[in-house]
């Protein structure tokens, strides 16, 4: 019972059709589905952010999405408005299995930091509480599938590392925005980070 499976953002925006569609995404929610009963515990985190948050692009004038500014916090990408507390997009999709999922973690609603982590928000230092909770339940080791590879996952694995965390990413179900080159200095962070990507 040590260890978890953590499945990333499987929510309609991140799927085909939504706002920030990443390109497969609906194609892992059944491996995801299989894999919840290997595990004592299955945390799911769900991006959500208030209207007018400050990672969309619509709240920066002049701005696009997929620019890339600077944040008091560091780099930022500009994203399409997208899983927005309470809309049909930020809804996980309809076929993942959530009635398995002993907690579901919300990050993003601090409106002047974007948080892909599901430990921190990205200044990288203000917690969103999962770490306590799975330490508290004796966890140790834990899995990472979900959405996107190159933005959640990789800032979850990596943090998951440094916290301590025996970390395997399994790519097989997870897939990726790859932006700017965002895909192969996810894998090269998390591989040096400690994660182990299972299936890479
Ligand atoms: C994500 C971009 C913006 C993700 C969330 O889940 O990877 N990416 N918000
Ligand atoms: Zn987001």
């Amino acid at each position: 019972m040590t260890h978890a499976l953590i499945v990333i953002d499987m929510q309609m925006d991140f799927c085909p059709g939504g706002a920030l569609a990443v390109t497969g995404g609906d194609e892992i929610v059944e491996g995801i589905n299989a894999r919840t009963a290997d595990f004592g515990t299955v945390v799911l985190t769900q991006d959500w952010h208030p209207a007018g948050h400050s990672s969309f692009a619509s709240s920066h004038p002049g701005a696009a999405p997929l620019d890339v500014i600077d944040m008091p916090y560091g780099r930022q990408v500009l994203w399409p408005d997208h899983c927005v507390q309470g809309s049909e997009g930020a809804r996980f999709h309809a076929g993942l299995s959530i009635d398995r999922a002993d907690l579901v973690l919300r990050k993003g609603a601090n409106p002047a930091i974007d948080s892909y982590s599901a430990f921190f928000e990205n200044d990288r230092e203000t917690p969103t509480g999962l770490h306590g909770y799975l330490t508290e339940r004796g966890i140790t080791h834990l899995t990472m599938v979900g959405l996107a590879l190159d933005f959640c996952v990789n800032f979850s694995a990596v943090d998951a590392a440094r916290l301590g965390y025996d970390v395997s990413v399994e790519t097989a179900l997870c897939r990726g925005i790859d932006v700017g080159g965002s895909m192969d200095a996810a894998l090269t962070g998390m591989r040096e980070a400690g994660a182990h990507l299972v299936g890479a």
